[in-house]
């Protein structure tokens, strides 16, 4: 039996993390230099709930601009969003904020979304844990850091409580319209 799909994606400025933060969240080994995501790509993980399977398919956006079209028509797809910004950048914050409201013009209510500060091994933080806590919580979101070069921080945290944020809504879907056959006592499985 095919397992029920999510699909999350990254959004954020070019160079913030957001490939380097797709690796580790699939556990894939890092290459010794990234380049600049052309286009979008993906990367794919198994997950279990209540027992059954879901594909959770994770979109990698570029974020140099001359891609932010392409990166825009994927937002209407995603189950989640990740925005994610450099902690020692605030102009890559203010990119995340941009991208907020073309997530707010394209769809219609609110996709379960998180914003990941990435880069808190560097010293020369330009928003604080407090500020972008603040920023997260006005939206709806919620907040997490890490640091995708030294694999720490809360990047298992950030894909778990996605998970959990999306699963409600998806459990019942693609289920076989109807009502159900009376038959026996219940399968034990029925992902
Ligand atoms: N110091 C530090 N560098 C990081 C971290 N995460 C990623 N980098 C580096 O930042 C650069 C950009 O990382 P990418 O993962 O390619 O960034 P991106 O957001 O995918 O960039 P685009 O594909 O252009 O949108 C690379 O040199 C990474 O090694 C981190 O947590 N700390
Ligand atoms: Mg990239």
């Amino acid at each position: 039996m095919e397992e029920k799909k999510i699909s999350l994606i990254f959004l954020g400025q070019t160079q913030v993390g957001k490939t380097t933060l797709l690796f580790r969240m699939t556990n894939t080994e890092l290459p010794t230099s990234i380049n600049a995501t052309i286009g979008v790509d993906f990367s794919s993980r198994i997950v279990s709930r209540d027992g059954c399977p879901y594909k959770v398919l994770i979109w990698d956006t570029a974020g140099q601009e001359a891609y932010a079209k392409i990166a825009r028509t994927f937002l209407k797809k995603a189950d989640g969003v990740f925005f994610v910004y450099d902690v020692t950048s605030r102009d890559s914050l203010f990119r995340v904020d941009q991208w907020i409201k073309d997530l707010n013009e394209a769809v219609e209510g609110q996709v379960p979304s998180i914003l990941i500060g990435n880069k808190t091994d560097k010293p020369n933080r330009a928003i604080s844990k407090e500020e972008a806590r603040e920023f997260a919580r006005e939206k709806g979101f919620n907040y997490f850091e890490c640091s995708g070069l030294l694999n720490n921080g809360d990047i298992e945290d950030a894909f778990n409580t996605m998970i959990d944020k999306i699963y409600p809504k998806i459990k019942n879907q693609n289920q076989p319209a109807g009502p159900k056959p009376i038959e026996g006592p219940p399968k034990k499985s029925s992902c």
